[in-house]
């Protein structure tokens, strides 16, 4: 039997915070009823919300320079989904993860989904990868996977894919996601029409393969590892190709692979409109596709997108269903400190949209208010929902304090017994 943090810690820990809580959030409730907002109401909304941990964000991360292993780290897809029910247990907000195919392949993937099962943890959308090469494989994706110039090369990363999504329906997942890192380093070294073509052509085999109730998410990226041109680099590129390929196919927004001060709200908004969205790869960033937390570096960015998504909740958005993930990479934190307070941030985002007096807000609009507009979208900002988000985990189960009841199991030290150090990336990314 490997640890567990025990519910009795939680409870105990929760039994010390429970008086102050129910005081923060009764407070909360008053002012918010002044403003016309049930807190009730929202806290219910929060309590459904749940955003999928990524099963290669519990491992810590890298850079290209370096990697810094810490104790305890997950030596396999095992440990991992042990970490990831360890951050559902606290947050009440993961209750699935993402697994990475190969990285996650295991003999028996019937084990893997029984064992997902004991532990509480479902699964969302399975991640393919033709961006690396593995051991022992024939082919290598230099120059590209879905997209080389070799058609040998595109037939074995299709048929990768489709074998993601073969074990992603052993595990009862519903997507598969797809992130190429094809493309260019330098002018000429390859056609960008050409390329595009055996794009659509790849992922039409794929697209073929799926089951009539999954979806395939097409994640762009602007640029890295390819520097000149990436051939899904954007999200238009992405709505052409998930358009060509039919109803089944949708746009997957990673926060982090955008250009500078591209307004992706607005790119979101876009795409709800057309009935595209995928959901998000949430992560923060300040340079590029830092994949650092989420809501650490610019939280009202993260604000700005929940604005729209619950501005096309609440207006009814046809086909409106998007997948929430989060995709980062933990170098210099405890990997399942970080993903739980980013659970907790994407949830403050949707909090606070949610606290936006709306029918005002498109009153102001309506009146060209500049000023009362831009006013009543910050007022959701600025409203400090941590008693919602700390009352939906305890009437789930969970800790109002998610890192210091982790601290304080000291199930890192813990893990660092029961798993001896392990040599190498468990994510694969160094
Ligand atoms: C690419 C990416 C993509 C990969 C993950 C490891 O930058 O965001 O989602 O699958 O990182
Ligand atoms: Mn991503
Ligand atoms: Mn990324």
């Amino acid at each position: 039997m490997t640890y567990r943090i025990p519910d009795s810690l939680i409870a105990e820990q929760n039994a010390a915070g429970a008086a102050a809580l129910a005081d923060d959030y009764s407070a909360l409730g008053r002012q918010l009823e002044r403003r016309g907002l049930d807190i009730e109401a929202i806290t219910t909304k929060v309590v459904d919300f749940a955003v999928a941990v990524p099963t290669w964000g519990v491992g810590t991360g890298g850079t290209r320079f370096a990697r810094f292993p810490g104790p305890g780290e997950p030596r396999g897809v095992f440990d991992k989904l042990e970490d990831c029910a360890t951050i559902h247990q606290l947050t009440r907000a993961t209750p699935t993860c993402s697994p990475h195919f190969p990285w996650d392949k295991v003999r028996d993937t019937g084990e893997l989904a029984e064992r997902a099962k004991a532990l509480g943890i479902g699964f969302d959308a399975v991640n393919s990868n033709t961006f690396q090469d593995q051991p022992g494989q024939p082919l290598s994706y230099k120059f590209g996977s879905l997209t080389h110039a070799s058609k040998a090369v595109r037939d074995q990363a299709v048929a990768h894919n489709i074998e993601c999504i073969a074990i992603g329906e052993k595990l009862g997942s519903k997507a598969l996601t797809v992130w190429i890192g094809d493309g260019s380093n330098f002018p000429g070294q390859s056609n960008l029409n050409r390329v595009f073509d055996w794009y659509m052509e790849s992922l039409a085999q794929i697209y073929a393969s799926l089951p009539r109730d999954w979806r395939v998410f097409l994640e762009h990226k602007l640029n890295e590892p390819a520097f000149y041109s990436t051939v899904i680099a954007d999200w238009g590129t992405s709505l052409m190709a998930a358009e060509a390929l039919g109803p089944q196919a949708f746009c997957l927004v990673d926060l982090g692979h955008h250009a500078p001060n591209v307004n992706i709200e607005q790119i979101v908004s876009r795409l709800i409109r057309v009935g595209r969205l995928a959901g998000f790869h949430f992560n923060d960033s300040k340079y590029g596709d830092d994949d650092l937390d989420a809501g650490s570096i610019d939280p009202f960015r993260l604000f700005r997108v929940f604005n729209e998504l619950v501005d096309a909740a609440e207006r009814g958005a046809p086909g409106f269903d998007p997948a929430y993930m989060l995709d980062q990479s933990h170098n210099v934190t405890d990997p399942i400190e970080s993903l739980m307070d980013s659970a907790i941030e994407v949830q403050r985002a949707y909090a606070q949209a949610l606290a936006v007096d709306r029918a005002a807000l498109a009153d102001a609009q309506e009146a060209s208010d500049v000023m009362l507009g831009r006013r009543l979208l910050k007022a959701g900002f600025v409203t400090d929902v941590s008693p919602i988000l700390a009352e939906a985990r305890r009437r789930g189960g969970g800790a109002i304090d998610p890192l210091a009841t982790y601290r304080a199991s000291g199930y890192r030290t813990r893990k660092a017994e029961e798993r001896p150090a392990a040599a190498g990336s468990s994510s694969g990314i160094v």
